[in-house]
């Protein structure tokens, strides 16, 4: 799971349950409130000596809280975020990637049904192919986001799993790094993400998405395989739509209720038998393929920007990160790393 996608369903329940930061007056002092963590966390059964030494140089970090205030809002259509997220130079990487990478990626792809050209098409948009990692310590930034109080719960809960990846010795304390808000390595996993998919594929004993290619790689795919990746697919494709298509047969854009969001899914969810004779084509005009896969209706912005029939395979990608720009520009990338075929 993605920070973004944390971030937006923890902003639900500040919502729902009306959650606001403490008063001033009632509020800890940082000190305060990380003597407070280190005691829960000798209570979850860590030595005082450890606990002290993970936390002895954590300090509050303001920077942190107002680059999570400042997460701009801002309009952005489809085109302009593929525009920016997929220029022409990460796809020439990210060729060049899978190139230099292939056996490995074909040997990672082939043992968790994945393929590749999704697992480079992630780890180019996450870090740009794990160049940009974030520079600020782990620790540093939950004990920071949990102080500041709007997403209290949520914060701590990465922090004790942070706590866990430390004491299971995947990563030395020094370079335990990672973005602002706790995502970690070239895959930018939550520390809960990394307990429950990151994969030690080397063998030496750690799960180490910083450094080793191996590791960030086959993480990817074991998060894609676990949330239902099937390599007998793709993500889903582009088309063209008739001008007399039903509103009620597109796909909601509301996203931020994830139970209402897998009841609408199925529910518009069509063969492509059906979608072709509602009108559909392929970009180039032509009727879509004749084979028997169901697909949902998405329309990220209006009916004059890109239109997608999705696949299951997309719904994994949601859960990545739940934005429908962010699923676009890994299809397209992945597209792109697969045609025109590489000599
Ligand atoms: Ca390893």
């Amino acid at each position: 799971m993605s920070l973004r996608h944390l971030i937006k369903w923890a902003g639900l329940s500040v919502v729902l349950f009306g959650a606001t930061p403490l008063l001033a007056a009632e509020k800890p002092s940082f000190a305060d409130y990380v003597g407070g963590l280190k005691k829960e966390a000798i209570e979850k059964g860590y030595s005082a000596q450890w606990v002290d030494q993970v936390f002895s140089q954590v300090s509050y970090r303001k920077r942190i809280v107002k680059a999570d205030k400042n997460q701009a809002e801002f309009k952005l259509t489809l085109e302009r975020y593929l525009n920016t997220r997929v220029p022409e130079w990460k796809v020439k990487q990210a060729r060049e990637k899978f190139k230099k990478h292939e056996k490995l990626l074909q040997e990672i792809g082939k043992k968790f049904g994945v393929q590749p050209r999704f697992i480079v098409a992630l780890w180019g948009l996450e870090t740009n192919f794990g160049r940009i990692q974030g520079k600020h310590k782990v620790v540093d930034s939950l004990v920071t986001l949990a102080y500041d109080g709007r997403r209290e719960a949520l914060f701590k809960r990465e922090l004790w799993a942070a706590l866990k990846i430390l004491d299971q010795d995947h990563i030395s304390q020094d370079k335990f790094i990672g973005s602002w808000a706790g995502a970690m390595g070239q895959t930018q996993f939550m520390p809960s993400s990394f307990l429950a998919y990151a994969v030690d594929y080397d063998g030496d004993g750690k799960k180490d998405i910083w450094g080793n290619q191996k590791d960030a790689f086959a993480s990817i795919a074991n998060y894609l395989k676990s949330e239902g990746w099937n390599d007998a697919m793709t993500w889903g494709r582009q088309v063209k739509l008739p001008t007399d298509l039903n509103d009620t047969l597109v796909m909601t854009k509301e996203r931020s209720n994830k139970k209402l969001w897998n009841q609408r899914w199925n529910e518009t969810k069509r063969s492509l038998k059906d979608w072709n004779d509602l009108g559909l084509r392929r970009m180039d005009g032509n009727q879509l393929p004749t084979v028997d896969i169901k697909a949902t209706l998405i329309v990220p912005d209006d009916r004059k920007g890109r239109a997608y029939l999705a696949y299951d395979n997309f719904k994994t990608l949601m859960h990545w990160n739940r934005s429908y720009y962010f699923v676009a520009s890994v299809g397209l990338l992945s597209d792109r790393i697969k045609y025109p075929a590489m000599k």
